[in-house]
This record gives structure tokens, C-alpha cells and sequence, in this order.
């Protein structure tokens, strides 16, 4: 059995109002008797999994058992027919499981539980997590962006374009001096923080929203965060700089933890991976403890696959298939497929002209579970994200 042949309920997963529950329970033919509901009750959650054989029941049972929390298993046990079950437990118990009971056919059942549940931290960078999904605008003050260098190198028209951006819909600005296209040269510190610093400093002064910086260095976000940043964006999961994760903690922002392989002129020579959602997952688990590690608080801490960075089309294509799977680090979790060389190679279309096909990737996204987007065209995103938005969230 793979987890895809199991469905699990979101209906269920999202609401947890008794009334839904037992509905629920009584469709999937359980005894309908409201002590059933006891547990979920008391543990505050519930999955409904249906098309499970009686004995992956038990075994789910058993092992779930052993984390604390509660399976009821419906339909006729004693049958070779399949039954539903109604997995019981806390947040923590899901966010715990996946770890705990990976590899065997229930653990993933529960992985997937995990992924539907993760609880998100309500105020981290300044972002309302989990009431939308986010929209950050990309201001790359850069002459050489594989998507739009140079359009706004010039200081001015890059704070015009966070502005703009801003009242179209972006709810984060993320100021970025480096470009990070496959290949490109690394830039030096000086260059980097007078591309950036006038542009962060005027956009946070400005106060519509937060504004992130797009560094690897932590003497670029010291001083960015100095000028009003709230979020660090690090593209390479806080590991680029030794002094990166002990400013973010020291200063109390949030930092997007990325993954990477290699460095952006590295990183597309034949990257390979075993399985790479299960690497990157492990990956990003790996530097969310180094960050805790260095003393940032959990709930400050968003990670993102990095699309592009060190994938070939069929990595990226499999991330953005898998990308649920991404929840069970129970984090907020940003993408940014925005104009990326991806959607190129499948439609065929320049970086400029790439809006159309981003946007509608973006609605993939959203529905996969992405709480935060990082894009280019807002104005087109922001159209799909309300429809998106409410549908994922009907
Ligand atoms: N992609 C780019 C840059 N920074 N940060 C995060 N967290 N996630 C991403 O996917 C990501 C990122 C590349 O896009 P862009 O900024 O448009 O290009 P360039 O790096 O050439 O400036």
C-alpha cells in the first residue's frame, strides 16, 4: 500500500467541530456513537482515513499508540473488506509523527496527517501567517537578475517598484543586491549594501509592509535589519555565514531558511539527488536545529525548497508535485517559482514574459499548501491568490 491510495479527509483535518466530526464518522460508516468522538475531543484533533485493509488499521493503531494518541477503527474489522479509521491526537503528536514513524506504510499515512496540520506561527517577520497566503515582492537591485536585472538598479525605480508593488497586493518586500542566477559572480559586500540599503531603508520607512533583505551576509543583513528589515532571506539556509543564525537570533527577526546545493555558481553542475523531497526535507530539518541551535526561536524560522537552486526540471517538477510534504517541518513554507527557468523550458516563453504561467503556478501552490509566495508580477497573483485563497480555504 502507498499513502496515495489512502485519502485522507481534509474536511475533516480542518474542522474539528463535533457536528462535522460525527458526519463524518456516520459517511464513513462508523456506529455513529458520539463516545467515539471522546478522544478528539480531549486531543483536539482528528484525521479521517478511509481504503485502509483491516490489518494496517491495527498497525497504524499500535504504532500510534505508542505516540499517545488514539486510532478508532470503523467498518468491520474481521473482514478482509477496507475500513476507515479515525486517527486521534494532539498538534504536537501529529507534528512529532512523521519523524517518529517514517518508512513504514502508517508512518507515512501519519507524515501526511503531520503535513495537513502543522501549526503556524501566527506573527513571525510581521506576516499574519495562516490567515492568507503571503505575497512577497521581489525588488532585485541588481543590473544582471536572470528575470529582470537591471530594470531596477536605479534606487529610484526600484523603491517605485516596492511600492507599487505593495498597493497591488504584496503583503513583504524582499530587497535583494546580489543576483543568485546559476553562474553568477558573487558581489562584494560594499556593492551589495549600496545597492540595497537606500532602497530597504526608504521601503521600511514607508510602512506599508514588512520588508525582507535577500543576503547571505550577515554584515549586509546587520545593516539592513539596522535600516528597518524584519525578515533575513537567506538562500542558503543560514550556512553561507557564520555569523548569519547568532544576528537573527541576537536581533529577534525572522529568517527564511532555504535549500541550496552548492553555491549559485555551482549549483546546476548535474545535481542528483536519492529522493529529493525526503533530501531537501532532511536538509531544512538540519538547519532549522543549527538555527535553534544558535538561539533562534522556532516559531521565526520559514523554510522554502529553493526552487532552481541546484535542481534539474524534473527535481523542480517533483518538489512542486510533492510540495505538502514540505508541512511536516511545521513551518510556514515559502516557494518562489516566479519567471523561473522551469516555466521557460515547459512553455517555451522569456523570463519577462513568464507572468501567466507563474501566476497559475502560484495557484498550485497555494493549493499544495505553500503559506507564502515570493514573486515578481503581484498584481497577476494577487488576482489568482483570492481565488485561490478562498477555495483552499472553502
Ligand atoms: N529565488 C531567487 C532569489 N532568492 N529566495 C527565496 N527564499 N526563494 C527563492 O526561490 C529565491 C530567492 C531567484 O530569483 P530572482 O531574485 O528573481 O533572481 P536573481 O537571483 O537572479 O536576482
Amino acid at each position: 500500500m502507498t499513502p496515495d491510495e489512502i485519502r485522507l479527509n481534509p474536511r475533516v483535518v480542518a474542522a474539528l467541530a463535533v457536528s462535522a466530526v460525527r458526519a463524518e464518522l456516520a459517511r464513513l460508516g462508523f456506529a455513529g456513537d458520539v463516545r467515539d468522538l471522546a478522544p478528539a475531543r480531549r486531543a483536539g484533533m482528528a484525521v479521517a482515513l478511509e481504503n485502509l485493509l483491516p490489518g494496517e488499521a491495527f498497525e497504524l493503531r499500535a504504532r500510534w499508540a505508542a505516540e499517545g494518541g488514539e486510532v478508532l477503527v470503523g467498518g468491520d474489522p474481521f473482514s478482509t473488506a477496507r475500513v476507515p479509521a479515525l486517527v486521534t491526537g494532539t498538534r504536537e503528536q501529529f507534528a512529532k509523527a512523521g519523524a517518529a514513524l517514517a518508512g513504514l506504510a502508517a508512518g507515512a499515512v501519519l507524515e501526511r496527517a503531520a503535513a495537513l496540520f502543522h501549526a503556524v506561527p501566527p506573527e513571525a517577520g510581521g506576516l499574519a501567517w495562516g490567515r492568507r497566503t503571503q505575497l512577497m515582492g521581489i525588488v532585485n537591485v541588481t543590473p544582471d537578475s536572470f528575470s529582470d536585472g537591471g530594470r531596477f538598479a536605479d534606487r529610484g525605480a526600484a523603491i517605485e517598484h516596492g511600492e507599487r508593488m505593495a498597493a497591488a497586493g504584496a503583503t513583504v518586500l524582499d530587497v535583494g543586491g546580489e543576483s543568485t542566477r546559476p553562474g553568477a559572480e558573487p558581489v562584494a559586500e560594499e556593492e551589495e549594501l549600496r545597492r540595497v540599503l537606500p532602497v530597504v531603508s526608504a521601503l521600511a520607512r514607508g510602512g506599508r509592509v514588512p520588508v525582507s533583505i535577500d543576503t547571505t551576509k550577515a554584515a549586509v543583513a546587520r545593516a539592513a535589519i539596522d535600516a528597518g528589515a524584519s525578515v533575513v532571506n537567506d538562500i542558503s539556509g543560514l550556512r553561507a555565514d557564520p555569523g548569519m543564525a547568532p544576528l537573527v537570533a541576537s536581533r529577534g527577526v525572522a529568517a527564511v531558511v532555504m535549500h541550496i546545493r552548492g553555491t549559485p555558481r555551482t549549483m546546476q553542475q548535474n545535481p542528483s539527488y536519492r529522493d529529493p523531497v525526503a533530501d531537501i526535507c532532511a536538509w531544512l530539518r538540519e538547519s532549522l536545529a543549527a538555527a535553534e541551535t544558535a538561539g533562534i526561536p522556532g516559531d521565526r524560522l520559514i523554510v522554502d525548497p529553493g526552487i532552481g537552486f541546484g535542481k534539474t526540471l524534473e527535481h523542480n517538477l517533483e518538489i512542486l508535485a510533492r510540495l505538502r510534504e514540505f508541512r511536516t517541518l511545521g513551518r510556514p513554507l515559502l516557494v518562489g517559482v516566479s519567471r523561473k527557468s522551469f516555466i521557460g523550458k515547459l512553455t517555451g516563453l522569456e523570463a519577462p514574459d513568464r507572468a501567466v504561467p507563474s501566476a497559475g503556478t502560484a495557484a498550485w501552490c497555494i493549493a499544495q499548501g505553500a503559506d507564502a509566495l515570493r514573486v515578481h508580477d503581484v498584481a497577476e497573483t494577487e488576482q489568482v491568490r483570492r481565488v485561490a485563497d478562498a477555495i483552499a480555504r472553502a
